[in-house]
């Protein structure tokens, strides 16, 4: 290693020995401010005003810092690790050591202690020799703790240690770190790479600095060496778990990672916030060992909610007393997806339900009940098919709230395979996402290298690469703030059936029966499986692996005619239910149940219209009409003072008798004459009775020409039905 740099910049202390040169590092400083080496920008700087990066709250890193480290220049007068907080977008806020008692740790995701600060500094940092307790609490619960622990150093700390005596190359007197970690004092100039593929080293991560590279070991004062003393100890004491990322010359930790409870430590007892600013102005600066630090971690304040929390822990989830659920019927049992539902909700300043009740499980629960309906094989509702969430449901719940409290809108954005690039990007865009388990859903709120942090709803875990979910996912649900549309058709089915959309584009989603696939090609769709939840709580067995649903979700779908076509691969006379929750574009939600049996060899195809427009029928269901049955051409004589009947016809998907005639209306639109009479009958021979209704000619807004007549109406339980029939109108006028 050439140290022709070196000596150049510190030429009072060529004759001392390495030790020593340590020792006398503040002496060096004052010599070298001295000679006009280093044109002295904060180089003597008094103490840091904690007060200039106040936490008000909100912030998700805290830097612990009494002063800045070394130096400061002017493009960084809060100190390195503050310049790049915050040129990587980390809301960052800076608390001094002696606020370390009255502030509430748990607020941060990650915590960065800085460098070269004073003995005070360290006394309160390390109370009695041993890390404040708060700091080691903070990462047993999952905080991140980016620990620059580099001391005996000079600049305005001037020195201070984390030991009862100044620079001890021994150990024997350091201070102790969390997990039992401790020090020696010795200073190398040699650093070298000891995990060439660790996030810090690799830059692997997003880095909107865009002061990150890849570390490589190659010449003095480049990435690793010669910085003026590149580390100033080495760890001992490390816990089993530890990663070297960077060893002295020696082979000696000076930068490791290990976890602890279920939080991360990195520690480090190298140079990288000096390398930063430039060592005494004249260096060049080499950024990148911080920038990659910082880099290595996102975290988002995502309130942690537990589903057996009181009030709601013991509340009834989605109908659960109405059908029988796997995991039960309690929140405590089942509420996983709703209560992470609730923490993204809140996260993105959703923070009140439309009544003005906070946003909590309980109060999501209760909106995700509304507009319940049975039948004998599932309840539905606006949040909730069978005991699976329908996440399109949180969009509505956020804009009936916008509406009352202006706060923000949240749409369903993307359902999709798990890819750790994706997670990282979400986080890293501030969007939490919903990771699906198997039987369980938790919340990805942050990643440390290539572990994610999560907040579980339920069970005390803290990150992703858990035992129990092995650092990966079956899935996982996305959310993002939106100004706009938030049209959508979500179609759900109780396993085993499955559904195939056909779009007025003619583009499908959902299992193909014919070819036995899964489909989405439909812009903005998709079609998956949602196993039945698992009782978090355990008194419940788990569910079998294939109970649970299958949903089709269609964002900012096309206006016009669709098909849903029901199958089942393998029950043929299956029984089956679906729903369709239709959601106009101002999330007006049009909520459908429909049920029927599969006949082997016939289709089982629903045809409906939907409409995106606000005040319009969002979702009607097509049903085949008859006017005047069992004749053709259906001629309608203007002049008759008459009756026009007109029949609903019974079939494999549709049961006439369940349409409400009091609602039906006739004529040239739909909506002109009511029935005068109606009555049960199998108008056609099929063996099913059909519904006949009789309309007053004059009422039905009939004119010369008309080609066609639509009857609409609603069924008891609410759902649209639209019928149409050719006509031939013909009276005195019409010659
Ligand atoms: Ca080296
Ligand atoms: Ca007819
Ligand atoms: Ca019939």
């Amino acid at each position: 290693m050439s140290r022709t740099n070196l000596l150049m910049v510190k030429p009072l202390v060529v004759a001392v020995t390495l030790a020593a040169m340590a020792a006398l590092e503040p002496i060096s400083l004052q010599a070298q401010t001295a000679t006009s080496v280093y044109n002295g920008v904060g180089q003597a700087g008094p103490l840091l005003p904690h007060s200039h990066l106040p936490c008000a709250g909100g912030e998700t890193v805290a830097v612990i810092q009494d002063s800045v480290e070394w130096f400061a220049p002017i493009d960084a007068p809060l100190g390195a690790n503050i310049a790049e907080l915050t040129a990587q977008q980390k809301g960052t806020c800076a608390i001094h050591s002696n606020q370390l008692g009255a502030t509430n740790l748990q607020q941060f995701g990650a915590i960065v202690i800085a460098a070269a600060q004073t003995q005070d500094f360290y006394n309160n940092v390390f109370p009695s020799g041993t890390i404040h307790p708060a700091i080691s609490q903070f990462v047993q619960n999952g905080g991140i703790l980016l620990a620059n622990l580099t001391d005996c150093a000079s600049g305005p700390g001037a020195g201070g240690t984390w030991a009862t005596q100044l620079c001890d190359a021994n150990a024997i007197t350091s201070f102790v770190f969390v997990g039992g970690v401790k020090h020696a004092n010795v200073f190398d100039q040699n650093n070298n790479i000891a995990d060439p593929v660790h996030s810090i080293i690799a830059n692997a991560l997003p880095c909107p600095s865009g002061n990150c590279a890849q570390v490589v070991d190659v010449a003095n004062l480049q990435d690793l060496d010669g910085w003026n003393f590149s580390s100033h100890g080495y760890f001992i004491n490390l816990p089993a778990g530890t990663k070297n990322i960077i060893v002295d010359a020696l082979g000696r930790p000076v930068m490791v990672e290990y976890p602890f409870g279920t939080g991360d430590v990195v520690a480090t007892l190298t140079t990288t916030e000096w390398r930063y600013v430039g060592d005494f102005g004249s260096l060049p600066r080499n950024k990148k060992l911080l920038a990659n630090e910082i880099a290595s971690f996102f975290t988002l304040s995502v309130p942690l909610f537990k589903q057996f929390d009181s009030p709601w822990g013991a509340q009834e989830y989605d109908d659960g007393n109405s059908q029988t659920l796997n995991c039960g019927t309690t929140m405590r049992a089942c509420g996983c997806a709703v209560s992470s539902v609730a923490m993204v909700l809140a996260f993105h300043g959703v923070t009140l339900d439309p009544h003005g009740n906070p946003t909590n499980p309980g109060t999501v629960n209760d909106y995700f009940k509304l507009d319940s309906k049975c039948n004998k094989l599932v309840c539905v509702s606006r949040g909730y098919f069978r005991g699976s969430v329908i996440w399109t449901a949180a969009g509505q719940y956020s804009m009936d709230a916008h509406r009352v409290f202006n706060t923000p809108i949240i749409e369903y954005a993307d359902d999709g395979l798990y890819d750790a690039q994706i997670l990282r990007s979400e986080i890293h865009g501030k969007r939490p996402v919903i990771l699906r388990e198997p039987g369980h859903f938790i919340v990805g709120t942050g990643y440390f290298g290539s572990s994610f942090k999560i907040n579980d709803p339920f069970f005390d875990r803290g990150r992703l690469d858990d035992p129990a979910y092995r650092n990966t996912s079956n899935g996982f649900v996305r959310y993002r703030v939106t100004s706009t549309d938030l049209s959508g058709v979500v179609v759900s089915v109780l396993a085993p059936a499955q559904v195939l959309i056909t779009d007025p584009n003619g583009n499908r989603t959902g299992f193909d029966p014919v070819t036995s696939t899964i489909l989405r090609n439909i812009a903005n769709s998709s079609y998956v499986f949602e196993q039945a939840l698992a009782d978090d709580s355990g008194q419940n067995p788990p569910p079998p692996a294939d109970a649970g649903i299958h949903m089709a979700i269609i964002r900012v779908p096309s206006d016009g005619h669709y098909t849903i076509e029901v199958s089942s691969p393998s029950v043929a006379n299956l029984e089956y239910s679906f729903a369709v929750h239709a959601y106009d574009r101002n999330a007006n939600l049009s909520l459908n149940l429909f049920e029927a049996q599969l006949v082997p060899g016939r289709k089982n195809v629903f045809e409906f219209t939907y409409s995106s427009a606000p005040g319009a029928r969002t979702l009607a269901l097509l049903i085949p009409v008859d006017i005047k049955p069992g004749s053709f051409p259906n001629s309608i004589n203007l002049d008759s003072e008459g009756n026009i009947p007109v029949a609903i016809l019974t079939t494999n998907t549709f049961d006439a008798s369940s349409v409400d005639p009091s609602t039906v209306r006739f004529g040239a639109t739909g909506t002109e004459a009511p029935p005068v009479q109606s009555s049960l009958e199998d108008v056609n021979g099929d063996g099913r009775a059909d519904m006949i209704l009789h309309f007053k000619t004059q009422a039905t807004g009939t004119v010369c020409g008309q080609t066609s007549a639509t009857l609409t109406g609603k069924t008891f339980d609410g759902t649209n039905i639209q019928g149409s029939d050719s006509v031939r109108v013909v009276g005195d006028a019409c010659k």
